[in-house]
């Protein structure tokens, strides 16, 4: 019986000891030549994950969905999308995982649904329907503009007037995302219940999509001026969210002993340890943006310096602290490429720094989530025109910003391009084939032209690849509690070109060194740290006397060295 699946018998921490790869279905793999990722497609490649030797798979939105945002607004959360396939194929590919000794992680995405699930349908049939208050309805203001100033994130307002009733409702995304009313005791006791359900199917637990935002202002007072500029931060700071949290915890979470990731857009580093702290009884761990929007102004690429980065990963480790615990990513669906935007994807350097990237990922205290071709160094997609997008938020911006002249279609184009989503969700380069053999049909999404190089095939015989180097960082962390829980520390955060730092637990010691640019350089150790050994490098290191004190360290040299 599915429930067999529990988690219980675990040590209660055991999510900060797993390596979790993140699966966007629609790219994964086609298994029927629609064009679109399906879930058959995630159970025939699981030998491939079991090779690279992951632990935990976290499937991005397979429910019931339209799509006006990839499956991030869900029509149903107990039935699967028909083009991903059927419950049947979910049983079976969660019975292939656990097989193959692989844990499941789904998507829960609560702050809104879709305004096809059957719960808005009847809430904006009428005033006094029964579902009504499961969604956040407002009159306009007295000129008939809408209540507040919110904006959306893809553009435009987040208030639709519905002319049913004569009200607007609350989005915060699409306007096919009405924001749910978590005051409603009903709508928290729906969700307790769909998450019961995944969990008793045997999920181990889940990603919970822009979870601080379930809680809103009292009385959805007007956003300031500064305010408007980053509305995740209001968004984020509703009163009631640890409340919320708490009360999922007890209920739900604690006795399945299941885990918890919480999308934090809009927490800041101070405010991160009220999730995660554990005696607080919130969430296990939360996603927090400062790496990956380091350099961004919105839509906008900005300048990003090694310093900067260099804090914000002390900043991480500082608010998980004794107590809590953080993750470490580099991309996501959500986000350019990692070899794109923090490494150089040029031919002479991209697999150096992908590796050297991957190091970085997987060396970190906190629990490593690797998105889907990554571990290739895939990279950005040479996107030109705006319809070579298919992201909502693109288009979005476009009518919101570009039709409306108030920023040009080539200055918008060129950010965009390096920032877009779209970057990291172009399909899975399986092989060298036609479509990247990810479809023998037509992708849903343009495959990226240099799947000819770059290709999971010709890398799993390669065993210097980019794979293969994910697959040896991988087995050492699961080997080296050191580098799991020992102390992080930044012994030069303030050097331009080198990340050096050490991971210690007990008497084990170990130092990570990371040229991350082109230019070889010398590198003085600083005093007090003796090496003893290379544990791992990324095949650039020229070998190093046991106590050397000056490294020469290759363009995008990354190395693991054991202290004495
Ligand atoms: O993302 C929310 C989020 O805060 C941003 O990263 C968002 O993608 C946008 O770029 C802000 O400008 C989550 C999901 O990860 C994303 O895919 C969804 O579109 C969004 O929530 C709505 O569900
Ligand atoms: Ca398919």
């Amino acid at each position: 019986m599915s429930q067999a699946r529990a988690t219980s018998h675990r040590p209660t921490a055991w999510w900060k000891e797993v390596v979790i790869y993140q699966v966007y279905p629609r790219s994964f793999n086609d298994s029927n030549g629609d064009g679109v990722g399906d879930l058959n497609g995630i159970t025939a490649k699981l030998n491939y994950l079991k090779q690279l030797g992951i632990d935990v798979v976290w499937l991005s939105p397979h429910f019931d969905s339209p799509n006006a945002d990839n499956g991030y607004d869900i029509r149903d959360y107990r039935q699967v999308l028909a083009e991903f396939g059927t419950m049947a194929d979910f049983d079976q590919m969660l019975e292939a995982m656990r097989a193959h000794g692989i844990d499941l992680i789904v998507d829960l995405v609560v702050n809104h649904t879709s305004d096809e699930h059957a719960w808005f349908a009847e809430s904006r049939r009428s005033r006094d329907n029964p579902h009504r208050d499961y969604y956040i309805w407002r009159d306009g203001s007295p000129d008939g503009s809408p209540p507040n100033n919110y904006p959306s994130f893809f553009g435009g307002s987040a208030w639709e007037l519905d002319p049913t009733t004569g009200q607007y409702y609350l989005h915060y995304f699409d306007v096919k995302q009405p924001d749910l009313n978590w005051e409603n005791p009903k709508v928290r006791a729906e969700v307790f219940d769909l998450m019961r359900f995944w969990l008793d199917k045997g999920v181990a637990g889940f990603r919970m999509d822009v979870i601080p935002f379930i809680s809103k202002q009292p009385g959805l007072p007007d956003l300031t001026p500064d305010q408007l500029a980053h509305p995740e931060f209001v968004y984020s700071n509703g009163p009631r969210v640890h409340q919320y949290l708490q009360d999922l915890h007890h209920e739900i979470l604690r006795s399945y002993n299941a885990m918890s990731v919480g999308e934090a857009f809009g927490v800041t580093m101070e405010q991160a340890p009220l999730f995660t702290d554990a005696r607080r009884g919130e969430l296990s761990m939360i996603f927090q943006f400062d790496v990956v929007r380091l350099d961004r102004q919105n839509w906008r690429k900005t300048d990003w310096t090694l310093p900067a980065l260099k804090a914000a990963y002390a900043r991480i480790d500082q608010a998980a602290g004794l107590h809590g615990w953080a993750t470490s990513y580099l991309c996501n669906h959500d986000n350019p490429r990692a070899v794109s935007h923090f490494g150089d994807d040029s031919p002479a350097w991209r697999e150096r720094s992908a590796k050297a990237l991957a190091t970085l990922l997987l060396t970190q205290r906190a629990t490593p989530f690797l998105y889907q071709g990554d571990e290739l160094g895939m990279t950005n997609y040479p996107f030109r025109s705006v319809e070579d997008y298919d992201d909502v938020e693109v288009h979005g911006q476009w009518r919101e910003l570009v039709e409306t002249g108030r920023v040009p279609a080539a200055e918008y184009l060129d950010h965009v391009r390096q920032t877009s989503r779209d970057n990291a969700r172009t399909p899975m380069q399986w092989d060298s084939g036609p479509h990247g053999g990810f479809t023998t049909g037509r992708p849903w999404l343009a495959v990226n032209p240099n799947c000819v190089e770059i290709n999971a095939a010709a890398q799993l015989e390669d065993p210097d690849s980019v794979f293969h180097h994910h697959r040896r960082l991988i087995a050492l962390r699961r080997k080296t509690p050191a580098l799991v829980h020992g102390a992080y520390e930044d012994i030069d955060p303030k050097h331009l070109q080198v990340f050096a730092y050490t991971r210690a637990l007990a008497d084990e010691q170990y130092l990570v060194v990371l040229n991350l640019g082109a230019r070889p350089l010398q590198y003085a150790l600083p005093s007090g740290i003796s090496i003893e050994r290379a544990v791992l490098d990324n095949g650039s290191g020229d070998g190093v006397a046991a106590g050397a004190t000056l490294l020469r360290l290759a363009p995008w040299q990354a190395t693991i060295y054991k202290l004495e």
